[in-house]
């Protein structure tokens, strides 16, 4: 326990470092005869952060992506998610629930992604199997675009062939979807919505623990491991509620594409990203600093490309520097797309940060004081992807 006074706060705080609600109510009780000694005085005890956890994770389960030339084994794997789980549970973390299956996803779907989009992902895998039987044994890959913006290429007279549907959908060939991508990735949006509708109802923070990811998906497109933007989807959610000014400070290693894009011309969705300069790093076509948003949105993007290589310091500057937009642009609600592929370890990324620097990041974080949704993004070093997220969250209720 301690006591401790902050500006913006004009009562005193306890803050108890709990994992046990039990022990919290004694601790309250003991503590409460205490409290008139200390005026103006106000109690608190912030519960744990709840986890929503897909329970259909396992249902995307991808073989191998295309990279260089070659089928690789997936760096996107289910383990990924289990081993946050389990030490969640390790660290007696706070609740882990399944999100609630009344929430009003599909409308929640159709304010991010188009309703063809949709449709193409829901029917995707039944398609690809008729394209020829035994592609059922095959993860389904694209392998034609069609480069519309800056060539010939008609986006208006969209091809019945399903290979080349894929390849108007999906911007890579490293994102396989299988059998199961689209109920896995449905029912990560709706943890993503039940983190909202945890936090709309008092919950200081929560938490959707969830994959396939979703920073790297648009409107109507799939790529980088994911189908459905979870942050996007929380985010206007949150607006849909009345939060009037939502930020989303994206610290996966790589760009936020998708979620850039879903809101580059708005003024309402203030869009933050730091990560691997785009020049060397995927998703090497958006990320750059000079995108600003456009329109209403112009001023309301802000990208913080960093070189390959950096470590924590300067990691943590960048940070700073979001950090204080968000306070200048006086959000209401914060969505964090937390990816910890920023790892020294990560075997795909190239970032120097070691897993005591993610206590750092959740309590940066937290001195926003404002309403925050953290979806599960990146961070492949299987072993150490749990300590990395539960460090997080545990520096932000610390
Ligand atoms: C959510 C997220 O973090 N998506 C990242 C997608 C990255 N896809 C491209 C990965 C390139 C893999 N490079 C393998 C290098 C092995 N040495
Ligand atoms: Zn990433």
């Amino acid at each position: 326990m301690r006591r401790c006074s902050k500006s913006n706060f004009s009562n005193y705080e306890i803050y108890i470092a709990h994992r046990d609600n039990q022990i919290v109510r004694k601790l309250a009780g003991l503590l409460r005869p205490n409290v008139p000694k200390l005026a103006p005085c106000l109690l608190t005890y912030h519960s744990p952060m709840k986890t929503f956890h897909n329970t259909a994770h396992h249902m995307h389960a991808g073989k191998q992506e295309m990279f260089r030339g070659k089928l690789v084994d997936c760096h996107e794997v289910p383990d990924r998610l289990e081993y946050v789980l389990a030490e969640l549970k390790r660290r007696k973390m706070g609740n882990i629930l399944a999100p609630a299956d009344d929430l009003p996803l599909q409308a929640a779907l159709e304010a991010v992604h188009t309703r063809e989009y949709l449709e193409f992902l829901a029917t995707a895998w039944e398609d690809w199997v008729q394209l020829d039987p035994t592609n059922a044994q095959r993860d389904a890959l694209p392998s034609v675009w069609p480069l519309a913006q800056a060539h010939a290429f008609r986006l208006d007279a969209p091809p019945l062939n399903f290979a080349a549907r894929l390849g108007q959908y999906a911007f890579d060939s490293g994102t396989p979807l299988t059998a199961g991508s689209w109920q896995a990735a449905r029912q990560g949006a709706a943890c993503a919505l039940a983190a909202v509708h945890a936090v709309l109802a008092g919950e200081r923070a929560a938490f959707a623990l969830t994959r396939p990811p979703g920073h790297h998906a648009g409107p109507a497109y799939m790529g980088g491991y994911c189908f459905i933007n979870n942050a996007a989807v929380a985010a206007q959610a949150l607006r849909d509620v009345g939060k009037k000014r939502v930020a989303i400070l994206d610290i996966d290693y790589h760009h936020g594409n998708g979620t850039q894009t879903c809101f580059y011309e708005r003024a309402d969705i203030f869009t933050l990203s730091i990560h691997g300069d785009p020049r060397t790093e995927y998703p090497f076509f958006l990320g750059h600093a000079d995108e600003r948003g456009a329109g209403a949105g112009a001023g309301f993007n802000l990208n913080i490309p960093l070189p390959r290589g950096t470590g924590f310091e300067q990691w943590f500057a960048a940070l700073q520097q979001a950090i204080a937009q968000v306070r200048q642009f006086q959000a209401e609600a914060l969505v964090v797309p937390l990816g910890v592929d920023t790892f020294e370890g990560d075997p795909i990324s190239g970032f120097k940060l070691r897993s005591a620097d993610y206590l750092s990041i959740g309590q940066a974080l937290r001195e926003l004081a404002l309403p925050t949704v953290l979806t599960f993004e990146g961070g492949y070093a299987v072993g150490e992807v749990g300590v990395n997220v539960a460090n997080v969250l545990e520096g932000f209720e610390a």
